[in-house]
């Protein structure tokens, strides 16, 4: 979408616009709220500024949204669509692939939630070795993690859907 047609847009649809870029309705509220922005790249800013707070409730319920590291999004949604091409690099081999099945599985039963990482220029075994080293966290510190993740992700999905 041009950013003169985002910022002319009702809220509704600048809202469902943002959606796939990261399910946390007080952001996309802020974002949608603060138009017009004179150029994209404030836009950008003030979509990064909103996103850190992000509560371990908002955390959850964006992820939901989010496949598995190795599980290709299925269906023709934006969302999916992103999902498959951030994970393109994940072609791997087929015992990168056990470890990250096992690394996956073991990272639920530790967090309770999905494994999640910026995709999106990386590799499988870059993936993996974070995936082993996330896993010696605590959940306290792991949290942030997660957020810096998804603002990663959500940011960049921002990036590529808003043009000048
Ligand atoms: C994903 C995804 O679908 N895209 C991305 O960057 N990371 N999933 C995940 N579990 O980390």
């Amino acid at each position: 979408m041009r950013l003169s047609d985002f910022n002319s847009a009702p809220s509704t649809a600048a809202a469902a616009f943002l959606g796939p870029c990261a399910d946390v309705p007080r952001w996309i509220t802020a974002i949608v709220e603060a138009r017009p922005y004179a150029t994209r790249a404030d836009l950008l800013a003030h979509a990064a500024d909103a996103a850190p707070a992000w509560t371990e409730a908002e955390l959850d319920r964006a992820l939901q949204h989010h496949p598995r590291i190795g599980e290709r999004a299925q269906g023709a949604s934006a969302e999916n669509e992103l999902s498959r091409r951030e994970q393109s690099g994940v072609d791997n081999s087929a015992d990168t692939a056990e470890q990250l099945v096992a690394g996956n599985r073991e990272y639920e039963a530790k967090f309770g939630r999905v494994f999640l990482i910026r995709a999106a220029g990386r590799n499988a075994e870059e993936i993996l070795t974070h995936l082993q080293s996330r896993l010696n966290h605590t959940p306290e510190n792991e949290l942030p993690v997660v957020a810096e993740q998804l603002r990663e992700i959500a940011l960049i999905r921002l990036e590529g859907l808003v043009t000048s």
